[in-house]
């Protein structure tokens, strides 16, 4: 409970960036972004040869976590690249915002860098939606890697983030996603009237309607007292989450099915990266690349040590589901890609069929 707490006291830190006037509804505020950060990011960069400049980075996560992890060797990476003419702040969960408070304040230029998750960022792009979908990506994690930092994967969505004044720089798995609840999850019957937490974008709710759930949206902060409350019954996230954020305190069960891994992007505000000078635009792509490999790594080596904790900490029931019954979960899912593509469209059909036939690509060849 300790780190808890920690996140919960920064706070008041949230002020001191006026977030007071910003909806949790992610609607971006494009007009305002680029008027504030003009007149504050730009004037930085301008200035770059002189005085290092400052780039601030907000996670949606708290610190030990992966988007942490990701944070600080970014940080170590460009600060030693750029001789020092860069300093990157790191501002964890609870600093600043909800995660679509933190889409908001990188469209407004008040931070230049953010991680933003499809969870949530799906309500305003919602082609990303896609990585909320179950049973769309390998059950091999090495073939999501290849898939997911490949530029092919980063074109496809790349013009719907400028849309939004944002700037993708990389997307980024996290794990796979764990369900816990107030009892065991085995079948999609289970889920009957299942108060599930889920992240806030509506095409994620989907998923759990299509189980029978009934899909609770709520903020990250929230979930922990939520589930101690029995507001909700059960939450999904990465096992690292689960473990860091106290979950497992207060739930009896937890279940693996390799249903969808937890996607992370790491954004930008687009007028700020376009604008940057060459060699500091060089020193964040280098240190974006160098960085596929580190947090692939990173995650699997936190959702592995992190299982150990919760099994050392807690007598919570953890059940692997089998092929069959992950295949009842398999079907019940399909029916959610027609109302993804409802959302989506025409594009949302492009990337559906070009991830999926990437998937299948690399698998064949991983099988090889
Ligand atoms: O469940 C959520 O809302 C959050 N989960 C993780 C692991 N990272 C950020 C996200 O907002």
């Amino acid at each position: 409970m300790t780190k808890l707490t920690r996140w919960l006291g920064s706070l008041t830190v949230l002020m001191a960036f006026g977030l007071a006037g910003c909806s949790d509804s992610g609607d971006s505020a494009n007009n305002e972004a680029t008027n504030q950060q003009e007149s504050s990011s730009s004037s930085e960069t301008a200035d770059a040869k002189s005085e290092p400049v400052t780039w601030r980075f907000a996670l949606e996560e708290i610190e030990g976590s992966v988007q942490d992890a990701y944070a600080k060797e970014f940080k170590r990476e460009v600060e030693e690249e750029s001789d020092g003419q860069i300093k990157i702040e790191i501002y964890p969960y609870g600093s600043l915002g909800t995660s679509s408070q933190l889409t908001e304040l990188v469209q407004q230029g008040a931070v230049e860098l953010a991680f933003a998750s499809p969870g949530h960022l799906a309500s305003v792009i919602p082609e990303v939606g896609i990585f909320t979908l179950h049973f769309v990506l390998s059950d091999d994690n090495d073939v999501n890697k290849k898939v997911l930092s490949s530029d092919k994967v980063h074109d496809l969505f790349a013009d719907r983030y400028a849309s939004q004044g944002l700037e993708l720089l990389s997307i980024v798995p996290e794990g796979w996603m764990v369900w816990t609840g107030s009892k065991p999850l085995r079948t999609p019957a289970d889920f009957a009237d299942f108060k599930m937490r889920t992240m806030t974008s509506p095409i994620l709710t989907e998923s759990y309607k299509a189980y029978g759930a009934n899909p609770t949206p709520m903020p990250y902060s929230e979930v922990y007292s939520g589930l101690q409350l029995k507001q909700i019954d059960g939450q999904v996230n990465p096992i690292f989450a689960i473990e860091e954020m106290s979950f497992y305190e207060v739930q009896d069960s937890m279940t693996i099915a390799k249903h969808a891994q937890f996607i992370a992007t790491v954004i930008s505000n687009k007028k700020w990266y376009d604008a940057l000078p060459e060699e500091q635009r060089k020193a964040l792509d280098t240190a974006r690349d160098n960085l596929v490999d580190y947090i692939y790594d990173k995650q699997a080596e936190f959702n592995e040590t992190r299982l150990e904790k919760i099994k050392e900490n807690s007598d919570i029931n953890i059940i692997e589901l089998t092929d069959e019954e992950r295949d009842a979960f398999r079907k019940a899912s399909m029916g959610v890609r027609d109302i993804y593509l409802e959302a989506a469209g025409d594009r949302g059909k492009e990337v559906l069929d070009t991830i999926t036939s990437m998937v299948k690509e690399e698998e064949g060849k991983a099988g090889e």
